[in-house]
């Protein structure tokens, strides 16, 4: 299961330049709108610091911490629903992602040109979130023909093809699917299957200098201006001036824009919190690995995760919290203090925490 963000954004914004810092890649950034025509793909590891520890107490050979996919499209204009620019066509290419990262310009640089002449957050917000709508309303539009000569056979399709329908007014209306799916309008698990963009979960990267960096008021201002969605603030060019970097000099670096930690670890906790996701860890000699599952699973659900007959057969599940791992430095220890706790199919599992499922196949 690895998590899959699409980036969306106006042209020239630093969607690809961000995709590069995130992702150690080097596609084509540049300074003139539609550098990015192809889409381009590429996965990073989560960063989670526990795990190196896991791995020294364990003697694991290896680390495999989750995965976050990010996916950098073209940039998309106001009129992108009828042809202007590169047209909407691309969205198609995340229409699978599990949520939607908006990249907006916040930084003034004179010297690398805005599609409308000016920064403004809240228009471009606008627009984009416009174009969305136009984009679900085209697929809708496309869609409903089929789904409605399907139901006249099919009570599924039929359901699919009603709140379809109401879905299509609530766009009209100008408004998202998925602010009217959060207020208790429409329930869109029908119509999961039309991947409609406005209904994914949001959040939003401003991609700030300093300036900005080190102003909370004006963060604040941003920040309002897209809640209840999560907002993150990095500097898209000096996360991807990161890369050449040693630690150290990263760290510096971060702190001398007014950042405490890379973009990437700031974006993937925001992700994860969007999606209402969480990891817990698991470990042994062969590997240290963390999984990811909703926040609130249970344990025989997190068991599901690793394999479906663990879920099935699940028996209990032997927990011991990180915190306390680190503390004694190994598992004997922790359970000579009482600290490795047997749980069963109730628990709710916490971040944190270090498991060992008892099953039976
Ligand atoms: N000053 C400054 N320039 C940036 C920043 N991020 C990106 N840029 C510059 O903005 C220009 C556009 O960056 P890209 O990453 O290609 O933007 P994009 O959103 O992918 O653009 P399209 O692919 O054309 O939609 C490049 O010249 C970048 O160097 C930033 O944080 N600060
Ligand atoms: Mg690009």
């Amino acid at each position: 299961m690895t998590l899959t963000l699409g980036i969306v954004g106006l042209p020239n914004v630093g969607k690809s330049t961000l995709f590069n810092a995130l992702t150690r890649n080097d596609v084509l950034a540049a300074n003139y709108p539609f550098a990015t025509i192809e889409p381009n793909e590429g996965m990073v590891e989560l960063p989670d610091p526990r795990m190196k520890r896991l791995a020294e107490i364990y003697g694991s050979e290896r680390i495999l911490p989750a995965t976050v996919t990010f996916v950098d499209i073209a940039g998309i204009v106001k009129g992108a629903s009828e042809g202007e620019g590169m047209g909407n066509a691309f969205l198609a290419n995340i229409r699978e992602a599990d949520a939607i990262c908006e990249v907006v310009r916040a930084f003034s640089d004179e010297n690398v040109i805005h599609v409308d002449g000016r920064v403004d957050p809240a228009s471009d917000i606008a627009v984009i979130e416009t174009e969305l709508i136009l984009a679900d309303l085209q697929t809708i539009e496309k869609a409903l023909p089929r789904l409605q000569k399907e139901g006249r056979k099919d009570k599924e399709k039929a359901e699919e093809a009603v709140v379809a329908e109401a879905a299509q007014k609530i766009l009209e209306d100008g408004r998202t699917l998925s602010a009217a799916a959060k207020g208790g309008e429409i329930d869109l698990a029908p119509i999961h299957d039309l991947h409609l963009m406005s209904a994914k979960p949001f959040l939003y990267v401003f991609n700030s200098d300093e300036g900005v960096l080190t102003d909370d008021a004006k963060k604040q201002e941003l920040r309002d201006l897209v809640a209840p969605a999560e907002a993150v603030f990095l500097d898209a060019a000096t996360e991807a001036e990161l890369l050449e970097l040693d630690d150290d000099e990263a760290a510096e670096l971060l702190a001398s824009v007014g950042q405490d930690e890379p973009g990437l670890a700031t974006l993937a906790k925001a992700g994860f919190g969007t999606l209402g996701l969480q990891t817990y860890l698991t470990a042994g000699p062969k590997e240290t690995r963390a999984w990811t599952i909703p926040q609130g699973a249970t344990a025989p659900q997190a068991a599901g995760v690793i394999h479906t007959d663990f879920e099935r057969g699940f028996i209990k599940a032997e927990i011991v919290g990180f915190d306390d791992l680190d503390e004694y430095g190994s598992v004997a220890e922790a359970r000579n203090h009482g600290k490795v706790r047997q749980e069963g199919k109730d628990y709710v599992m916490k971040d944190g925490d270090v498991v060992e499922f008892r099953f039976n196949v």
